[in-house]
């Protein structure tokens, strides 16, 4: 099926809509596979499935077919390089260099994650290792792409013609432009190696230390009278060695079980002091050679410092921008921090006597007081969220704040029989948006997170043809019991509307670039709505909404149960944003100044922003905070960062209205829509009608402070 211009387009999804209207429950009707690219059509002819309307995506592929399929998109994508490198210089023009590049990565992704996603969800191990295994082959592949110079010469040139058929366009190039220059490909081809050996060294040294840290095995033998405060579930769960005492692993969930629930201070003392030396020395030094080889890759690419780099890309820009901003929050919390930490000090005078308070404490008494004071058992509270009411209220919340539609797809084709599909629309236009899949259950082989996966990103090609946003989100619910339905966690129920938002965001973004679509769009700006409508999980509304005792499930969370929710959220905020800034500020120094001492940087930085609470002796920040060594490298004020903003959007927009349907359009047009082809402070500033502000954010603190 072919289809010209946008008339045929409306034509097109009304024709889809009356078939989702007639056949209800026979389902959406295969459409054929118009836009898949040829070969894979040829491949895949004698094969009958159901094609979504607009979606290359392929579901349930076998690990044949998954091998297969890499290899075609690898064939040709190179063919596309080459064609377009093979562009002279005075032939250049957009339709000969600009659309196949971006055609390509619009058909290809989609195809990329049907090889990619089996990984994390199939029951077939087969399956599984052979989508392992394409996403190295194509991983290889787009690493080569990005160092193809003959290309970035053929594009550069373009973009120096400076012709251009739309903003998004002109962006687009530059995009591209850029990506290249930050591979270094403008360099002379000494310095190129360089580059390239130095990415390498930094990826070995990256691999090298998360190995370390999952190798690392240590334990501490406790004795029951020393783990005093512990639910005997949990020591159960641990062995036990042969003079009878529990063998303590330090893996992260232990220790916050110890960190929270144990009463004897010298056992909360020596398990934090273990779990931060562990790889102690050694992988301290593993990142002080990390940073060292990220400042001279910075240098050699022509910026000041690794932190200018990574920033370069972000809303935040410099270093000196995120220092501005977290010292700001810092020293406007500073005030609500220090009666924070005196009521837990109190608190530990009461119960311990006159022992200093030091950081190892914090966890213990902000449960303690947390327990004091709210009473909110998270055990019983979860008996009001049953996994299927939530979905539906916060489908609903969603559907009329932002005036979506979601029809489940019946009977699709899925890759377990859980899995559910679902289609979404505007609700006054019917225009179809996009689909998502939500696979929710925990089971074997799944992998472990929770998290949502772009499958097919949102793009319109020169002549008007629309790809669909296709997303899935993956949780790992347990599933019901004999005596009662699936229940979630309060925190879980926080999760799946954090999650449920991307997917939002996925499907609402209507930029023409698969690039700028999807979830691609600026770093800092990624978690902003998912952030956002958090919030809808604290307030009484939106809460009544999502909730109902499992037996009977007209009866919603009590009010005070709300409240509660929200003085529970805030308490003790400001100490704990204090702990993420010290980190955040940790990994900004480190990565914006040539050979700094990172143990004495931690050292003297600990008290500073802690209150005068010093760092714990003997522990290595390398090892208590992994996010500057790996992933979030220079980046790790980000999280901080998209929750001060979302939380001005809320209060400013929301907060006295969470179900107001024209804001909630509006937002959508305004700060969904556009993706990534537009600057995020831009499209906030456009929103709010002014620059976003820390302000909010702050207020909000010292508003629910008890204190
Ligand atoms: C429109 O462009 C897409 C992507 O290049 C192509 O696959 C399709 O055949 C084109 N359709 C028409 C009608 O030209
Ligand atoms: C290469 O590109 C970077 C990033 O655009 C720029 O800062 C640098 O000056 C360029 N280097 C050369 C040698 O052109
Ligand atoms: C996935 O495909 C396999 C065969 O390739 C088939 O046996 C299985 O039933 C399919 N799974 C689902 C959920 O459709
Ligand atoms: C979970 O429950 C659903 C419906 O109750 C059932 O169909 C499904 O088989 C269960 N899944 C697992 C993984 O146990
Ligand atoms: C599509 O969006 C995802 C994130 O949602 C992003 O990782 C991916 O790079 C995008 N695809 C393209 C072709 O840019
Ligand atoms: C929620 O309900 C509580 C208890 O009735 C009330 O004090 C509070 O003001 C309400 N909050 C909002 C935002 O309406
Ligand atoms: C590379 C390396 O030497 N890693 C070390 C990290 O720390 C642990 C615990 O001290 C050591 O066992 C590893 O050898
Ligand atoms: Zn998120």
């Amino acid at each position: 099926m072919e289809s010209q211009g946008n008339g045929e387009r409306v034509n097109r999804s009304r024709r889809q809509r009356q078939i989702l209207v007639h056949t209800g429950a026979a389902g959406l009707v295969a459409v054929a596979a118009s836009l898949a690219i040829s070969a894979i059509k040829s491949y895949r002819k004698n094969r009958e499935r159901k094609d979504l309307l607009g979606s290359d995506v392929r579901i349930n592929l076998s690990a044949r077919e998954i091998l297969k399929l890499a290899e075609l998109i690898v064939v040709k994508s190179k063919k596309v390089h080459d064609a377009v490198a093979s562009v002279p210089l005075d032939r250049i023009d957009y339709g000969k260099v600009v659309s196949p590049l971006a055609e390509l990565e619009a058909e290809q992704f989609a195809l990329i994650q049907s090889c990619v996603f089996p990984k994390m969800v199939s029951t077939s191990e087969e399956v599984r290792r052979a989508s392992t295994e394409a996403e190295r082959i194509i991983s290889a592949h787009i690493a080569s792409c990005r160092q193809r110079e003959d290309v970035y010469r053929v594009v550069k040139a373009f973009l120096s013609r400076g012709e251009w058929t739309s903003f998004e366009a002109k962006y687009y190039v530059q995009c591209l432009v850029k990506d290249y220059e930050r591979n270094g490909l403008n360099l002379t081809s000494t310095k190129q190696k360089e580059v390239q050996r130095l990415k390498a060294e930094i990826d070995d040294l990256g691999s090298q230390y998360v190995q370390n840290l999952k190798d690392d095995c240590s334990h501490l033998p406790l004795f029951e009278n020393e783990l005093l405060g512990l639910p005997s579930k949990f020591l159960k769960s641990l062995d036990v060695d042969e003079k009878g005492r529990y063998k303590v692993a330090l893996k992260s969930c232990n220790v916050a079980a110890v960190l929270e629930l144990c009463k004897v201070g010298e056992t909360r003392r020596r398990v934090a002091v273990a779990f931060g030396k562990r790889c102690g020395q050694v992988n301290l030094s593993v990142l002080e050679k990390l940073v060292q080889c990220r400042h001279k890759l910075a240098i050699l690419l022509g910026y000041s410092s690794f932190a200018n780099y990574n920033l370069d890309n972000r809303m935040a820009k410099t270093p000196s921008k995120v220092f501005e901003f977290l010292e700001d929050i810092s020293a406007s919390l500073t005030e609500l921090a220090s009666r924070e930490l005196s009521v837990l000090k109190d608190l530990k005078r009461r119960e311990e006597g006159d022992l200093p308070f030091g950081i190892e404490d914090l966890l213990y008494y902000i449960k303690r007081f947390q327990e004091q004071e709210f009473g909110l058992d998270f055990g019983i509270l979860k008996q009001y969220f049953p996994v299927n009411l939530v979905i539906s209220g916060v489908f609903k919340i969603l559907q009329d704040l932002l005036g979506l539609r979601f029809v489940e797809v019946s009977d699709p084709e899925v890759w377990h029989c859980n899995v559910q599909l679902f289609q979404v629309s505007d609700l006054i236009t019917g225009e179809s948006l996009g689909y998502f899949y939500l696979d929710l259950y925990k089971r074997q082989g799944k992998c472990s997170q929770t998290c949502v996966v772009a499958l097919q990103n949102r793009s319109l090609s020169d002549n008007n043809t629309c790809k669909m946003p296709v997303a899935v989100l993956i949780a790992q619910f347990q599933n019901d019991t004999d005596d009662h339905p699936a229940l979630l966690r309060f925190s879980e129920v926080v999760d799946f509307f954090h999650e449920f938002g991307h997917v939002i965001q996925h499907v609402c973004n209507r930029a023409s670039f698969a690039r700028f679509s999807g979830l691609r769009v600026n770093p800092d700006f990624v978690e902003i709505p998912a952030q956002l409508f958090e919030n809808w999980c604290y307030e009484n509304l939106s809460l009544k909404l999502i909730s109902g005792f499992y037996q009977d499930m007209m009866q919603p969370i009590k009010e005070e149960v709300c409240n509660s929710l929200r003085r529970w959220r805030y308490s003790f905020s400001a100490l704990r944003l204090k702990q993420e800034i010290l980190y955040s500020l940790f990994d900004q120094i480190i990565h914006s100044a040539d050979n700094v001492d990172v143990l004495e940087l931690f050292k003297h930085l600990h008290p500073k922003i802690m209150l005068g609470l010093p760092m714990l002796e003997g522990t290595s920040p390398a090892t208590c905070f992994p996010r500057s060594a790996i992933c979030y490298e220079a980046a790790c004020y980000s999280r901080i960062w998209s929750e001060v903003f979302a939380a001005d959007i809320f209060a400013s927009k929301f907060r006295d209205d969470p179900l107001d349907t024209n804001m909630g359009v509006k937002f959508r047009n305004k700060v969904l829509a556009p993706g990534g082809a537009k600057d995020p402070i831009e499209i906030m500033t456009d929103f709010l009608g002014r620059e976003p502000s820390i302000q909010a954010f702050l207020d909000r603190r010292t508003e629910h402070s008890l204190l």
